[in-house]
């Protein structure tokens, strides 16, 4: 065992013993991701498979982050611990909820049964999905009952964020075509269970009914998504959240389709580090950017085929012939 692998063992075991320093360190190596995080994921892996993982998505300033604190503060009143993953939207196209009016769950932040980490969405290596999954897998592994992560419902990655989960919670709210917009962003596909949030706000029931419309439409009808209301704000109908999501949680379970989604998020996840890995093998320290421009570099415009055959070839990854031009 090497040194930073001793290091990064003993952070676990402190941080199953609550340790929240060490859980901390523990977190940002699974952010930074590389070798460090691999020589001790199996470790975390033998310990994973508790925790219930929830994903909360939907638009900007829906109030997600609201209803994920008060859905907290309910677990906490039934002594489950809770961690929190907060997606920060860093991206140019999602500016979030207007300037200063996000919820910053600070009622969660003394408590010694949450912990919450906030993390930019860029900048990390292997992307937003691969680094969201390791942080949870850190706090499933440490004894964590609910990980509840949120993520803005805009654009594919932040919505595979919140579909990485056993639980996945859609937030609308009422407004002119939020159900119709939710399908244009893939939103229905993904939701195990839809909250209207901000009930206390005309519309209400207009977009209850376009999402009853839509969901007839959704072919796997025994499950069925349900639909709850909420006032986040001061708390209304969260209870019912709650019932609801440890009810999807028990079908999922008793059906076997939590195995199989478990099942297949670990496949995904190794298809996306091998991709990954290939990905460097082949581009890093090759002047592959260089090599490209060269070989499209031609009196007669080359077949971009057929420059992708012959850089494969000079790759060893190809048994094909590339043909020129
Ligand atoms: N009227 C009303 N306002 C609410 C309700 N829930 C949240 N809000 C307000 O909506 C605003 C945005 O709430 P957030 O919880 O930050 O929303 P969000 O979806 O997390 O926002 P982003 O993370 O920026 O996308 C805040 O001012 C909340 O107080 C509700 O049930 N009713
Ligand atoms: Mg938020």
């Amino acid at each position: 065992m090497t040194s930073s692998s001793a290091r990064a063992e003993g952070w676990e075991q402190r941080a199953r013993s609550g340790d929240r320093v060490a859980l901390a360190r523990l977190l940002t190596l699974a952010e930074r991701g590389g070798d460090e995080f691999a020589d001790l994921h199996p470790t975390i892996h033998a310990r994973m498979g508790h925790a219930h993982r929830i994903g909360f998505t939907g638009p900007p300033g829906a109030g997600k982050s609201t209803l994920v604190e008060g859905y907290a503060l309910e677990l906490r009143k039934r002594a489950e611990s809770v961690a929190v993953i907060c997606v920060d939207p860093t991206s140019p196209f999602t500016g979030g909820a207007l300037l200063g009016d996000r919820v910053r769950m600070n009622r969660l932040t003394l408590d010694p049964g949450c912990f919450v980490r906030s993390m930019a969405s860029r900048g990390w290596f292997g992307g937003l999905a691969r680094t969201s999954e390791d942080v949870a897998d850190v706090f499933d592994a440490v004894g964590y009952d609910r990980v509840l992560i949120e993520t803005v419902g805009v654009g594919q990655s932040e919505i595979d964020v919140a579909r990485a989960a056993d639980t996945t919670v859609v937030v609308l709210v009422p407004g002119t075509g939020d159900a119709v917009q939710a399908m244009k962003a893939g939103l229905m596909e993904v939701a195990d269970l839809f909250v209207v949030n901000k009930a206390d706000r005309p519309g209400v029931e207009r977009v209850v009914a376009e999402l009853e419309e839509v969901l007839q439409l959704r072919a796997d009808a025994e499950e069925k998504p349900a639909i709850v209301q909420t006032v986040a704000m001061n708390g209304e109908g969260i209870d019912e959240l709650a019932r609801r999501i440890d009810e999807h949680k028990a079908r999922s379970a008793a059906s076997g389709r939590l195995a199989t989604r478990r099942a297949a998020r670990a496949a995904e996840k190794v298809r996306r580090l091998l991709e990954q890995a290939l990905r460097e093998r082949s581009f890093a320290g090759k002047g592959m950017e260089r090599r490209i421009e060269e070989a499209l570099q031609s009196s007669t415009p080359r077949s971009p085929y057929a420059v992708a055959r012959e850089l494969l070839l000079e790759l060893g990854l190809s048994g094909k012939e590339a043909r020129k031009p």
